[in-house]
């Protein structure tokens, strides 16, 4: 290998291919796949390319700012900094209480490392709220999780590589992945005759385009889709019976809502053909594995909560669960919810799920005068003001704030609104990891090295979090003595020395991570503190999968598997394959109590026997529905700020069909104004026969400010939460119905010639 390559991955999905890239300078001039990367293989897709526009570019933050009173900023040094901030949190916490300062975020697509630091700031401070996107995304699955496997953790994870059948449900992997080497798997899938792959999209997707079947359903139609289908399973009798008399419980109340279901009405409430929805399920009834994937396209539309509930009942009812190529519950390195026991959120008394409190209730936990409203927030990694329903609403809830810290490497839109904002080194300028490990029956961890050093007065968020736990007066040198004593003397001395701490010390536990970071970090070798966490997280992994972390090659007695499992994480650039699963290692990890899988949830079978007088909520003023949000080629959440890394999509075009074109009188590239109860936005559309009338399409992470050559700043593209409202969300998890908001689309130059 030509030394000039080096490896690292992509942050620009969940996915995080291994990539290796070559450098010249500070910049990153080629990438390709890395074929040595346990999962990815050498795979990776063209966003991987655009990865300079990262890691360099007008963007870049290079000092901590403090906001004036003008609202214009001051660059301050880091002492300053770290010092102001924690005296100005100290003091919300002494006058407000701690609970009263909420930590929302902690990472984005390539780096988790920082919300796991976080967390011993805000132990420090008693900050027990906490919430990050996965509270607009995942949170009704999780619940759905809960209910069936006895935990919300219960995830489970599709096995689209040896699944005969794999069907997407508002998905669209060819573009967001969501799984590794997704285009080969979807093109295998596709060009074997024995297999077949199904799409639920109201779009013709790239996805959709290679299917066997496509349901192209109705905008917000799938909760009448899917249970038609699973009223198809039950009335033609294809539910596998024997799996369900010796696996799951609760079944009766269930079978009896799926008697009722009139079959014909709900097809035609959901827009698609009964035959075809016959097919599909006796093609998964009949399949020897089925996989499945939910994503957005039905979490965040009407009945969100509802529809994860029954796209998970398509494949247990047909059993296809802890087996190869179904549904099976993964192992994982770390959480990637919240901590605390809280229940609901302390102002509205919403639902908190996963630790974490509905994005879109976050603006009602602060305007207002109840004596609980959060006054300060600590925002990491992250951009709600972008990112969250109601962008207007968001601005003006965290003005509203005494105290708003902003850590991040760009001056986000979030970031104009802070206190203070702390600049952070890259994800190529320090160690870096996420938590999304997420694969089964071989789950992967990949440690990345950095490439480059961190940019001047920058700081990696390890090291900003030592600092403000340090400020803020959560860790005294003498609670440190001992460990770093035991250090001196070895990993074998100072993990008897750590157990200890961690049974006598309840005080301290919330603050492991930079306890670690600071006593064992400094024994790593030059620069790799950031990597103490992950000592504790492999030792956790190791007792909590003994058999998986084995069979994956970390062997020996006591400790010695979680230490070897932890020095191969700290010495490979590649990745490291840290549990390999057995199917039946699902049983294992179910968390019921009779180890069955409940069927019954009473509030989401309320919520279906409601669909049958349901009518589709029509305002004549709001013909269309807006898809806020929708992943292209060009798009990767809010990480590439630059507009010239999105190319020919420059503009973040909305996608409509020739038929709605026509009768608005636009042709391609012509103006649109679109209009919404919340907003309104101008942009250019595209027109294209891959969407059905009525439905139009933004994409997401758009509309971001980017300085251009002479300085000045401008927009570019819609941000979409400029349109959304915050109440427009399921009633149960809280999740935003970003996919389908009812808008009214004009064209520009005929308004303006009338
Ligand atoms: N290129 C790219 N990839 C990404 C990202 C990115 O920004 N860019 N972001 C990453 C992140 S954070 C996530 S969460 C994932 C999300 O990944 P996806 O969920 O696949 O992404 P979306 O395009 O938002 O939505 C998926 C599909 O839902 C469809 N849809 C809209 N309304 C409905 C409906 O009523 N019913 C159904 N059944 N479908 C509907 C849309 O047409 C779309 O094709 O992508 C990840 N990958
Ligand atoms: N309307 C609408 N809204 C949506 C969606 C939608 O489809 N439609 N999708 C939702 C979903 S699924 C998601 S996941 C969210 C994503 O939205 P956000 O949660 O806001 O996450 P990102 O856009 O990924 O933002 C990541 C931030 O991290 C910063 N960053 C990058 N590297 C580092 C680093 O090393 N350290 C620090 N401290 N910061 C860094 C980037 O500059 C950026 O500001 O958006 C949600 N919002
Ligand atoms: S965007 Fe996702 S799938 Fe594409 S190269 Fe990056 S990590 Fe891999
Ligand atoms: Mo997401």
């Amino acid at each position: 290998m030509d030394n000039n390559w080096r490896k690292t991955a992509c942050i620009l999905c969940s996915i995080n291919c291994g990539i290796e890239v070559a450098v010249d300078g500070r910049r990153i001039t080629r990438i390709r796949g890395d074929k040595a990367h346990p999962s990815s293989q050498g795979y990776t897709c063209e966003k991987a390319q655009r990865l300079d526009y990262y890691q360099n570019g007008r963007h870049r933050l290079t000092t901590p700012l403090r906001r004036r009173a003008d609202g214009t900023f001051q660059p301050i040094d880091w002492d300053t900094a770290i010092r102001e901030v924690a005296a100005s949190l100290v003091k919300i916490r002494d006058t407000h209480g701690g609970d009263k300062i909420f930590y929302y975020g902690g990472g984005g697509q390539g780096n988790h490392l920082g919300g796991a630091y976080a967390r011993a700031t805000r132990a420090a401070l008693g900050s027990i709220y906490t919430s990050n996107a996965l509270a607009q995304e995942k949170t009704g699955e999780f619940w759905v999780d809960g209910q069936l496997y006895g935990r919300p953790r219960c995830h489970t994870t599709g096995d689209f590589e040896h699944a005969e059948v794999a069907v997407f449900v508002g998905k669209n992997p060819w573009q967001s992945h969501g799984f590794p080497r997704a285009r080969v798997v979807l093109k295998e899938v596709a060009a074997d005759p024995a297999r077949t792959l199904i799409v639920i999209d109201p779009r013709r997707t790239e996805t959709a385009e290679l299917a066997d079947y496509h349901l192209q359903v109705r905008p917000g139609g799938d909760a009448w889709c899917l249970s038609a289908m699973l009223g198809v399973l039950v009335q033609e009798d294809l539910i596998d019976r024997a799996f369900l008399a010796e696996h799951a419980s609760n079944g009766e109340p269930l079978f009896e809502a799926l008697r009722g279901i009139p079959i014909a009405d709900y097809c035609a409430r959901a827009g698609v053909p009964e035959e075809q929805v016959r097919a599909v399920a006796r093609r998964i009834a009949g399949a020897a594995s089925v996989s499945m994937f939910e994503d957005l396209g039905i979490q965040q539309a009407p009945h969100s909560t509802l529809n994860s509930y029954l796209e998970k009942l398509i494949y247990l009812l047909t059993g296809n669960f802890a087996k190869r190529g179904a549904m099976n519950i993964h192992t994982g390195m770390a959480s990637l919810g919240g901590g605390g026991k809280a229940r609901t959120s302390p102002v509205t008394g919403q639902r908190i799920i996963t630790g974490l409190i509905p994005c879109n209730a976050i603006p009602d936990e602060i305007l207002t005068d109840h004596p609980n409203r959060f006054q300060a927030m600590i925002v990491e990694s992250t951009n709600p003001v972008h990112s969250l329903a109601d962008s207007q609403r968001m601005r003006a809830a965290l003005d509203a704030l005494e105290c708003v810290v902003v850590i991040d490497v760009a001056l986000t839109e979030t970031a104009r609104h802070a206190h203070y904002v702390l600049p952070a080194s890259s994800q190529f300028e320090k160690w870096e990891a996420t938590f999304f490990n997420l694969e089964f029956p071989e789950n992967v961890f990949h440690l990345r090295a950095p490439l480059f050093d961190p940019l001047p007065d920058t700081l990696a968020e390890p090291e900003i979090h030592s600092r403000l736990v340090r400020a803020i007066g959560g860790l005294r040198p003498e609670d440190l003595a001992p460990l770093h004593a035991a250090a001196a003397q070895g990993r074998a001395a100072y993990g008897a020395t750590f157990m200890q701490m961690v049974g006598e010390r309840p005080d301290l536990a919330g603050m492991v991570s930079v306890i670690l970071y600071e006593t064992l970090g400094p024994t790593l070798g030059p620069g790799r503190a950031a990597a103490a966490l992950l000592w504790g997280a492999a030792h956790t992994c190791a007792m909590s999968f003994p058999e998986s972390v084995r069979r994956a090659g970390f062997t020996g007695e006591g400790f010695e598997p979680g230490e070897r499992l932890f020095e191969a994480i700290l010495n490979s650039r590649s990745g490291v394959t840290f549990t390999i699963d057995e199917y039946e290692d699902t049983w294992k990890r179910l968390a019921t109590r009779d180890g069955r899988v409940n069927l019954a949830v009473p509030e989401l079978l309320a919520e279906l026997a409601r669909l049958a007088a349901e009518q589709p909520a029509r305002d004549p003023r709001f013909p269309f529905v807006l898809t806020a949000g929708e992943r292209r080629s060009s798009t990767a959440n809010t990480v590439l700020r630059n507009p010239a890394s999105r190319g020919k999509e420059a503009a973040g075009a909305l996608r409509i069909s020739p038929a709605d074109a026509e009768s608005l009188g636009v042709t391609a590239g012509a103006r649109v104004r679109v209009t919404t109860k919340r907003g309104a936005a101008e942009t250019v559309v595209e027109i294209t026969d891959r969407m059905q009338s009525g439905h139009v399409s933004l994409p997401n992470g758009q509309g971001l400010v980017y300085p251009g050559d002479d300085g000045h700043e401008a927009v570019h593209g819609v941000a979409p939460n400029e349109l959304t409202a915050s109440d427009h969300r399921d009633w149960l998890a809280g999740t935003p119905w970003h996919k389908h908001v009812p808008a009214r689309v004009e064209a520009v130059a005929a308004a303006i010639s009338d």
